[in-house]
Parts: structure tokens; sequence; C-alpha cells
């Protein structure tokens, strides 16, 4: 359509080029201008609006979650810390792999509130589990404590298990910096705890 207008114009408005008639002027139109001033205005504060309103509702920390998880994130995998109850679990460490169900493993329980606490020693990277609709950027240097470097989720009442990634380009392996949530139900969870807690740090 672009290129048919184009060539419309091309040929049938070359001849009127020698009469050099100013076309009509809508310079100090006040209508005209106030609109394309005001309408961006109003589009841009409606955005600034609900990105404000949600960003702070994605930064609101109960202080009172049911787990804790320290996520590490390295080149090129994932290190899970997982606190509950006071208890400290042997961390799950993995390696960089091509398929998800092979990365590390993080077991959670489903519908609870979990905190997650990210760390990177190296890079910026991404966690990021498509099905939580959530992703949080890893940055490294976020001082201990520093509420930059936590955020609260509370799990799918689905168990099953959930593909994770890294989401920001971080270094040759990236794409293999894959990782897995699996929800089980309560039980299944506290016998988890159960198993792992004998090898406990
Ligand atoms: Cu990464």
């Amino acid at each position: 359509m672009v290129i048919a207008l184009i060539v419309w114009a091309c040929i049938f408005h070359t001849k009127r080029r020698a009469k050099a008639e100013l076309p009509p002027q809508v310079r100090y139109n006040l209508p005209i201008e106030m609109l394309y001033t005001l309408v961006p205005l109003v589009m841009v504060s409606v955005f600034f609006f609900f990105t404000a309103r949600d960003s702070r509702d994605l930064e609101v920390l109960s202080g009172a979650p049911d787990v804790k998880v320290k996520v590490e994130a390295f080149q090129w995998s994932w290190r899970f810390t997982t606190t509950v109850d006071g208890k400290t679990l042997k961390p799950v460490v993995g390696q960089p792999v091509s398929d998800y169900t092979a990365g590390p493993q993080l077991v959670l329980p489903v519908g609870k509130k979990i905190e997650f606490e990210l760390e990177s020693p190296d890079v910026i990277h991404s966690f990021w589990v498509p099905e939580f609709l959530f992703k949080r950027d890893v940055i490294p240097g976020i001082p201990e404590n520093n509420k930059g470097r936590k955020f609260e989720i509370t799990t799918l009442d689905k168990p099953g298990t959930y593909a994770g990634r890294c989401a920001e380009l971080c270094g040759v392996d990236h794409s293999r910096m894959l990782f897995n949530v699996k929800l089980v139900k309560q039980a299944e969870f506290d016998q988890y705890i159960a198993t792992q807690a004998g090898s406990a740090q």
C-alpha cells in the first residue's frame, strides 16, 4: 500500500512543483498543538501509573514466608539453598545442561509463600520460571539484606515440574543455564525435607 501511494504521488504530483505554491499552513494552530502535547502526556501518565502500582506490588515482602530460597546464579548454572522452619538444607548445585529436566531441581510446596533471595558472584543473570509469570534480574554487588535482592511469590496450586532458565545473556553457556522447579503437595514436601535434613549443614 505504501509503495502504491509513493508511485501515485510520483506520477500525479510532480507537475504541480512548478507552481511552487505552499500547502495550507498549520503552524500556530492552537487546538492541534494542544492535542499533540496532551495526548502523549496522558498516555505516558497512564503507563506510569500502572507501572508504578505494579512494581510496588511486586516488591512487597510479607516477612513471613513458608519457605526461603537462596538462589545463586553463576556462569552457567544455579545453586539453590532452601530454608524451612529454621532448617537449612544442603544446597542443590547444577551444571550447564541442554534439557531443563537435567538441570538442578528446586523442590517447593504448592500454594505457599516463597521468599527468594538472589545473588550472583559474576555477571548479571535473570531468574525466570515462565509458568510463575515472574522474572527478576540477579545483579552482582547488591549488599546483603538489601530489599533489592529479594522477592516473594505464592507458588502455583498445580503440582508439576516447571522449566526455569536464565533470561539475561550472560556468556557462552547462557542457553544451557537451565533448571527446574518441582511443585509438590505439602506432605510430599515434608517428606523431601526429612530426607534432606540428614545431610543438612
Ligand atoms: Cu545467566
